[in-house]
């Protein structure tokens, strides 16, 4: 175990702030990640919370104003529990940085994403006590971590449509996996948005604020939104850009790793696929010739609506070298985008090209 209390093999990207993945096989055929292998990702110094001092403070376009001790909140709401997979909209840019640089960003693999159990109370019941006022169309949220990724640096947040908000998923966490929530995640309390961008999933949260606009918070309102390919992100101001809500549909290969050396003959390949927002997974396709034709994979339902669904098919490996491409297919019957060059953006963002990894068979 090393810094954080993760495995000793996580892809460190960064100490400080700290960013990090478990390399793929450690999520292959787990419903839930292990609290040592779920991936972090910190766009500043992790703050050190005491969770007898903090207090939830839940205002803006509400009738009642609220101030909420842990203890209220676990006192005096009802507790809910969601089994929930979060994705960093920055997972997977290796394969955009693998078509044309992106200086500054780090090369995240399928790694940044994870599924825990989620403790805590629903954010909805939450609002309704504060009493939304009818004026309210986002719900914001606030954090002491500051990050001087923005220029002036400024404390981390984000925001949420009401819609959003209100559904049951959406979760205000004390506990990840039965355990309290570590610091590195977000502890004493953080919000979990299931099917959104890990981003919206602020943590440490301090403050909720009902109003008419998004967040003006540099991660809502510059960051995390995709330019086209030829804008300039440095030069990137408030608004410009499509801003991420709702993950798109994507899969990894998790099993066998990429340059894995292996006999041929029968092999099994593994991997998760991750619908995004209310949609499923309907399909997963794997092909060890770049796409000409596809064998349909075993797809387990997941553990909820809100869980990433493994994937699983034995194929016969030739000898030699091999790559192999999987896709997946959502329950609206729309399947994941072929090139990675067609999606690339100057932030790297959403990448949801079909996976693909070489091995070579012997
Ligand atoms: N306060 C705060 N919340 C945050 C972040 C952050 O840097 N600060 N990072 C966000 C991003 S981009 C992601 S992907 C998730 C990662 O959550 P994890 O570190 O628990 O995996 O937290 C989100 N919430
Ligand atoms: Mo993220």
């Amino acid at each position: 175990m090393s810094v954080w209390e993760k495995r000793d093999d996580m892809v460190v990207h960064e100490e400080e702030p700290f960013n990090a993945e478990p390399p793929p096989g450690a999520l292959a055929g787990r419903a839930t990640t292990g609290l040592e292998s779920f991936y972090s990702r910190n766009h500043g110094p992790i703050p050190d919370l005491d969770p007898d001092q903090w207090r939830l403070r839940v205002d803006g376009l509400v009738d009642r104003p609220l101030e909420l001790s842990l203890t209220q909140l676990r006192g005096e709401f009802e507790e809910a529990e969601v089994t929930a997979t979060l994705q960093c909209a920055g997972n997977r840019r290796a394969g955009l940085i693998a078509v044309r640089d992106i200086p500054g960003e780090d090369p995240w693999g399928p790694g940044a994403t994870s599924t825990a159990l989620w403790g805590g109370v629903r954010l909805a019941d939450v609002l309704l006590r504060a009493g939304l006022q009818a004026a309210a169309r986002h719900v914001a949220f606030a954090a002491p971590d500051i990050s001087d990724l923005a220029d002036p640096s400024q404390p981390y947040g984000g925001s949420i449509p009401v819609h959003k908000a209100m559904e049951a998923g959406v979760l205000l966490t004390w506990s990840m996996n039965g355990q309290h929530l570590p610091r590195v995640h977000g502890g004493p309390l953080r919000v979990v948005v299931p099917g959104w961008i890990g981003a919206r999933s602020v943590k440490w949260l301090t403050r909720i604020t009902a109003q008419e606009q998004p967040s003006d918070n540099y991660f809502q309102a510059t960051a995390y939104r995709v330019l086209p390919a030829e804008a300039d992100p440095v030069r990137a101001g408030p608004g410009d850009g499509i801003s991420l809500g709702s993950l798109a549909l994507n899969c990894a290969i998790l099993a066998p790793a990429e340059g894995a050396v292996l006999p041929s003959g029968p092999g099994r390949i593994t991997g998760y696929a991750l619908a995004g927002d209310d949609r499923r997974v309907a399909r997963v396709d794997v092909s060890l010739n770049g796409g000409r034709s596809w064998v349909q994979a075993d797809v387990d339902p997941g553990e909820g609506p809100w869980t990433w669904q493994h994937w699983y098919t034995t194929l016969d490996l030739p000898t030699g070298d091999v790559e192999i491409t999987a896709r997946a297919w959502d329950s609206t019957g729309a399947a994941q985008p072929e090139s990675p060059a067609h999606l690339w953006n100057p932030k790297g963002y959403a990448n949801n090209s079909w996976s693909r990894i070489k091995v070579s068979c012997r």
